[in-house]
This record gives C-alpha cells, structure tokens and sequence, in this order.
C-alpha cells in the first residue's frame, strides 16, 4: 500500500520519469524557506555561490529539516522502499531576467552512482513556470539507456561541466513542470530534462535533493550521503551527521572537505589538473 502516492502517479513516474505536482510542504514555508535563504545571502553580500549551493543540507539546519520532511519521504519511499540516503542538494537558483540555463542532459551522466535507482525531488521555493525557466522533460526518455553528453563549461550554463546529451532533443515533445511554492516534483536520474532562462522580474529558487536507497552504492571513490529514513545495512556510504543550527563551523569544514573530494568525483575525467582550476570553472557563469 503506498504511503503518498497514488498507483496513478507511481504508474506515471515509471512510464514517463517524472510525476508532479506534489505538495510537501505549504507555500507559507516555502516563503519562510525562502526568506531564510534570501536572509543568509544578505549577510553574505551575494547570491548563493560555488560550492555553497551543493550539499547544502550539511550548511543550513532548516534545509537539513527539509530532506527529512515526511511529506517528500513517504513518496521517494513508494518508489525506492525503506531505506534511504540523501546523496546531495543542488540549489537551482535563476535570478530575474538572467541568461542562467540548464542544458537538456541525464543527471546519471557524472554522478559515478552504480545503479539507476535514484530520485531527485525538486522542491519549488518560488513559482516555476514557462516564464521564469521551470524544467523541462522529454516523457519516457529516462528509459533510454545513459547517453553520451559533451562537455561545454558554457558560461551561463548551471550545470557542473555544462554537460549537454549529445542527440537532437524534439522540443516539441518536452513537458514543463509548472510548479507552485512548496510543491515538488519527483524525476528519474535518467530523465533527459533542462531549463531555460527566467524572463520574469523575479527569481527562481528550486531546491534539488537526490536520494537512493541504501543499496545503491559510489564507483568513483570514497563518498558521503545522510540517512534520512530506515537502515543502512549496505555501509557504502560515510554517513553525514545531521546540523542543528546554521553555519556550525564544524560543519562548515565538514562541508569544504565533502566538497573537495565530491569535485574529484564530479570533475572526473575533465583533463583539469587540480582542484583550483576545477573550481574556477565550476563557478563561471
Ligand atoms: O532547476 C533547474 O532548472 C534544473 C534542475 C536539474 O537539472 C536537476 O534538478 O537535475
């Protein structure tokens, strides 16, 4: 018996990748969520940036609330069981009137995860619509096997390497996720989706929080992720502690060196010597 979704929706994530809208949280705390973000950035002089927009559940406690929110684990539980991982968060931010992109791409392309089984619940903290850049997907494509994808490190492109699936994408066959605040979407790791930039004079702030279960394991090296529901009888994972409140500088440092060592993962194969230089162009655009 599923605990969220209906065998409707189940039946839609297999056949199409992707199922939404789901509301998990209320767009009063979605506004909160937001605030709280738009307050930090404040303080920080600047948008989110760099590394400070990944793993970002391990920075800021009420985001670490957010990746344990029953409301997103019971659906991410119909479809992956009991046990689950929290493998990263990837802020999606897209300023007002800003030329920021995603290109169509197969988030399985560079994560170095062993298996398929992986969800990414996309958490609207803002409206996403056609006019400010909402994602995009082409239906049934994450039943296609992984793709080739070519690397562009484009300046405006918000993905790691700018990485773009390297066939013709029939636009005409895309479908936008049109998402009110606190609602979320649920997308396969195969999904061939994208975005394009936010035309509206406001910005667009998604949250994209991967999970697997535990069985799932990283091929490319040592890896970390959080336990956010049943056990971890697998162990292929370092486990993450949980924050308690924002910015604990123990967790600060905890978060630098995830992110070096994720950046290896990450960049694997790029040709870039050293983690200064993969920085840089991770933070272009
Ligand atoms: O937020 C976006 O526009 C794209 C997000 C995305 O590509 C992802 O969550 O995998």
């Amino acid at each position: 018996m599923p605990k969220r979704l209906s065998p409707a929706q189940i039946e839609q994530y297999r056949n199409e990748g992707c199922v939404f809208p789901i509301r998990v949280i209320s767009e009063t705390d979605a506004a909160k969520n937001r605030a709280k973000l738009e307050e930090f950035e404040r303080q920080a002089g600047g948008p989110l940036k760099g590394d400070l927009r990944h793993k970002s559940h391990l920075l800021f406690a009420w985001l670490a609330k957010l990746v344990r929110c029953s409301a997103i684990l019971d659906a991410v539980e119909d479809l992956y069981g009991p046990d689950l991982l929290c493998w990263t968060t990837n802020f999606f931010i897209k300023e007002a009137t800003d030329p920021a992109f995603v290109s169509w791409h197969q988030d399985s392309t560079y994560w170095g995860l062993s298996r398929p089984d992986v969800v990414t619940a996309w958490v609207a903290f803002t409206e996403a619509a056609d006019t400010n850049g909402a994602m995009e997907y082409i239906p049934g494509s994450h039943q296609l096997d992984q793709m080739p994808h070519r690397d562009t490190f484009a300046k405006n492109n918000l993905l790691t390497r700018g990485q773009e699936v390297m066939v013709e994408v029939d636009r005409s066959k895309r479908r936008i996720i049109a998402l009110h605040p606190g609602e979320m979407s649920l997308h396969h790791v195969r999904l061939v989706h994208g975005s394009p930039p936010n035309r509206s004079n406001d910005r667009r702030i998604g949250v994209a929080i991967r999970y697997i279960p535990t069985s799932v394991a990283q091929i490319w090296g040592e890896d970390s992720a959080t336990l956010v529901r049943g056990q971890d009888h697998h162990h292929h994972f370092v486990l993450e502690p949980e924050p308690t409140c924002d910015l604990d500088p123990e967790f600060v440092a905890l978060h630098h060196s995830i992110s070096e060592r994720n950046a290896r993962i990450l960049y694997r194969g790029t040709g870039v010597a050293g983690y200064n230089e993969l920085r840089a162009l991770a933070e272009r655009g």
